[in-house]
Order: C-alpha cells, then structure tokens, then sequence
C-alpha cells in the first residue's frame, strides 16, 4: 500500500487538517501516516482555542521512523506551529523525500488576513519550504505572500492573466506544480493550475459563505489523487467537485462556518476515483 507521510495539526472541532487527511486518503486507497504539528481544541478561527505545540516532540517523533528505514509515496504538509518546524521538515524532506511526491499546502491566511497564530516571520519560513515542494496549493492570499504581492490589489480585479503570471513566477526545478484555490470571479470560483506547459482553469458555482478545512480537504485530494497517478487536472476537478457536494450538505447561516463543511457523506465520491 502507498504511503502518505502528513505533516499537519490534529483539531478536534473544525474538519480541517489531520482530521480531513486521514478520512480521505485512506478512502482515496492511501495510508496516511501523520505527523502532528500541534494538538488544538478547535482550530484557531473559533472566538477561542487551547493549542499544544508539537515541536519539541517532532524530531525523536521522525527519528524512530527513520531507525524503522519506513519509506513513503508522498510527503504532505499544512498548517504549522513554528518556525523551527520548517527546519524540521527540510530535513525530513532530505531524509524522506528522494523517491516520493512533496506537496506543500502553504497554510497562512485566507481572504487577505492571516490565521490567529502566522506572523510575517512564520510566512518567511513557509516561503522557503515551499521552493522543495513539487506540488503547491495556495489560496489567492497565499500566493500573493509567496510573490510580495499586495491581495488587496490582485483581489479587486482578480485578472486571471495577473495571477496566472504570479503563479508562474513561483516554478522552478522542483516546483512543476502550482495550484491556486479559491479565485472569485462573478458567480464563479476557478482554480487555476500554473506549469511550464500553460495555464488550465477549473470553474465551479460561487456558493455562499467561506468554510473551515476545504483548503485542507482539497490539498488532501491532490495529494492522494497524484499518489495515484491521476493527472493535475483530473485531481483538480476531482477535489473541486467534492468541496461543491459537501458544501451543498452544509446549511449554514454564517459568513465563516467555523465547523468546517459535512463531507463524510460524500466519501464515495473518492472510492476508485480515477
Ligand atoms: O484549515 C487551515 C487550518 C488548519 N489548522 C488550524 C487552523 C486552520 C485555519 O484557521 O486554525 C489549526
């Protein structure tokens, strides 16, 4: 069975992180093997949250797994504690990552504002894992940190031409793959795929409101959809089709739903996905 090494937190409220990966990758046929980050009561966009960081535990964590010489398909990681985690996992990657798939979902900020527990220093640190990864998934407000570029600006317009050239500018040896969430444009949202080869879109209906953990959700279903060998694009499509779904299962009042979206009942959507 393949692998997925998954460097994330574990919240017990939110639908996010470890508790949306583990679900899906193993519907998606995949073990996934986490790596907690930091233990919450909730994730941080609740009025209120208590968070165990996980750093000081992480490398004798890994350095029992390197002693097991496991080997792994994929290495997946999201939301960090610390700045020394980055460290952390440049060195797993080096250890780890010769034969399996990187993907870096640079977890920060949404909607132009950072999450509770990022600052400008924690960013800088994500800035440079991401130069290791093969695969990216920023939202729009990710990937304007990645490129210094201002969200307010890019976000006015969201001209698809501007933003397909940032996401360009993040390519390079390692980074085929850049995959930017959650551009709004009409009554549409469009995810855009950015390689050396051009630029591809995949459109879905703007539904109201933002929800926690679909960043999470749809890096997991790249992630093992790839591990699989399905293409960019069917993964993207794939991922986008099952955020719509469990959205729709979501009645909500609220402009942010902080428990995240009811994807459980949709899993089957990911059984022999291909
Ligand atoms: O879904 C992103 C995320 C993951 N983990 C934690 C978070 C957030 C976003 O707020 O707080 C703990």
């Amino acid at each position: 069975m393949k692998k997925v090494a998954v460097i994330n937190d574990i919240s017990g409220f939110g639908k996010c992180s470890l508790t949306v990966s583990l679900p899906i990758l193993s519907t998606l046929g995949l073990e996934c093997n986490p790596i907690p980050t930091a233990i919450l009561s909730n994730q941080t966009g609740y009025e209120d949250f208590h968070s165990v960081d996980f750093t000081e535990n992480m490398t004798p964590y890994i350095d029992i797994w390197k002693k097991q010489n496991v080997k792994f398909d994929a290495i997946l990681t999201g939301y960090l504690a610390s700045e020394k985690q980055v460290d952390i996992i440049l060195d797993f990657i080096d250890h780890f990552g010769n034969d399996s798939l990187v993907f870096v979902d640079p977890v920060m900020a949404d909607d132009g504002v950072l999450y509770d527990t990022y600052d400008e220093k924690l960013c800088e640190k994500v800035k440079t894992l991401t130069k290791k990864a093969n695969i990216i998934t920023p939202n729009l407000t990710e990937l304007c940190i990645l490129c210094d570029a201002d969200f307010k600006e890019i976000s006015k317009d969201n001209d698809i031409q501007k933003i397909s050239n940032l996401a360009l500018s993040l390519l390079n040896k390692t980074t085929k793959t850049v995959v930017v969430t959650g551009i709004k444009n009409n009554n549409e949202i469009i995810n855009l795929i950015a390689e050396e080869s051009g630029i591809n879109t995949v459109k879905s209906a703007l539904l109201n409101g933002s929800y926690s953990g679909t960043g999470d959700i749809f890096s997991s279903i790249v992630c093992g959809g790839v591990t699989n060998e399905m293409d960019v694009l069917s993964a993207v499509n794939l991922a986008t089709e099952f955020i719509t779904e469990s959205i729709k299962n979501t009645p909500t009042t609220l402009d942010y739903e902080p428990d995240g979206v009811n994807f459980q009942k949709h899993l089957e959507m990911l059984i022999n996905a291909k």
